[in-house]
């Protein structure tokens, strides 16, 4: 069976960036790819890469697990763990590392932005970081991997990592493909449209929490940044604001962006800003309701230890036939 595996970090409440350009991307494709099994994960490896609170990380990581499956996955086809239980993860990282260089690593623009904003000292992992995202997709041999815009470059040094192992060691791994959504793939700060909207971030005005209730959602698309023109048009460079709602509004719909400014070209902002927030609320309604069912309930558990041990079972197999062909260890047969 064909695999698409992605992971999100649970780096801090999700935001309406991270649904738009991934979590509902995974939805629809569950459905356009019907043949594929799906492994996701919570990348709670990649979010101690910067300085985490461990008993906020826990409760973002059972939060994320909730929310993934409250934005309306397809449970039988869809292996959810959390990264850290499936070691594999962690041993390929260090496999990887051996054939990742410095060079190709010092280009990632990520890593350049996140080391800027450390107050206390960058660590080792933030800058190999993407070897770990590598390997935890080339443990799955995923076929696609459906990401935002901002994680293409990290998926060229996995195609060309994946490239060079396979030309080195003989076919090990499916060199995977980017899915980045057409609308979405880039939603930008409310108060600040130059700059992505981002988990991280500390500016609650630029952000749109998945778990908001209506009136915040209200009250922050209402204050977003626009402009004095008047019109509601598409024009990212010159227009910041409003594209940004405009490409809300599409993503959320699965609209055209011209569909959409066709459908406000001679509304005022505020009735377009009260049309956008109307659809953000009525989108995220049932899916809070059904996150407030599973994050008490003993499911969410039982599919995470499932898709662990889904997991597990590919990725040890995996990292046991690299590190055979690696050399490393006695040529004795691979436990199960
Ligand atoms: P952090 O701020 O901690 O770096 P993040 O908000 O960038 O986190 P991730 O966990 O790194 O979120 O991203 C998960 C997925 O969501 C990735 O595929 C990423 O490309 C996508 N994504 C994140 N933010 C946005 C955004 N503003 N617009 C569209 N896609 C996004
Ligand atoms: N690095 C990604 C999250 C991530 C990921 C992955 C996405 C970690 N591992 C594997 C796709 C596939 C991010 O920062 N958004």
């Amino acid at each position: 069976m064909k695999h698409i595996v992605s992971g999100i970090k649970p780096s801090g409440d999700l935001n309406l960036g991270t649904y738009l350009g991934a979590i509902k991307n995974f939805v629809s494709l569950q459905e356009r790819f019907s043949e594929h099994h799906f492994f996701l994960f919570i990348a709670d490896l990649h979010a101690i890469t910067v300085a985490q609170d461990p008993q906020k990380l826990r409760q973002a990581t059972k939060n994320l697990a909730a929310l993934y499956l409250a934005c309306g996955l397809q449970e039988e086809r869809l292996s959810l763990f959390v990264q850290s239980e499936v070691a594999a993860h962690t041993q390929m990282n260090y496999y990887l590392q051996c054939f990742a260089y410095m060079g190709e690593l010092e280009r990632m623009t990520q890593f350049k932005d996140k080391a800027q904003k450390q107050e206390t000292g960058v660590s080792s992992a933030l800058f190999t970081y993407p070897v770990l995202m590598a390997g935890d997709i080339l443990l799955y041999d995923a076929e696609y991997v459906p990401v935002g815009d901002d994680q293409k470059q990290h998926l060229e040094l996995t195609r060309d990592l994946a490239t060079r192992m396979n030309n080195r060691f003989g076919e090990l791994f499916v060199v995977p493909k980017p899915l980045i959504p057409k609308v979405g793939a880039r939603i930008m700060g409310l108060q600040n449209p130059t700059k992505k909207m981002s988990k991280s971030d500390t500016n609650v005005k630029d952000i749109i929490y998945l778990l908001d209730p209506p009136n915040i959602i209200e009250k922050r698309i209402k204050s977003a940044v626009t402009d004095s023109e008047g019109t509601v048009r598409f024009d990212p460079q010159n227009k910041p604001g409003i594209s940004n709602l405009l490409t809300i509004y599409a993503a959320l719909e699965s609209l055209s962006i011209e569909d959409t400014q066709a459908r406000f070209e001679s509304t005022s902002y505020a009735d377009f800003k009260q049309a956008v927030a109307d659809k953000i609320i009525e989108h995220l309604k049932p899916i809070q309701a059904r996150y407030h069912e599973l994050i008490g309930s003993s499911t969410l558990d039982d599919i995470l230890n499932r898709g662990r041990d889904d997991a597990s079972k590919i990725a040890n197999k995996k990292a046991q036939t690299l590190a055979k062909r690696l050399g490393l260890g006695r040529n004795i047969k691979p436990s199960r």
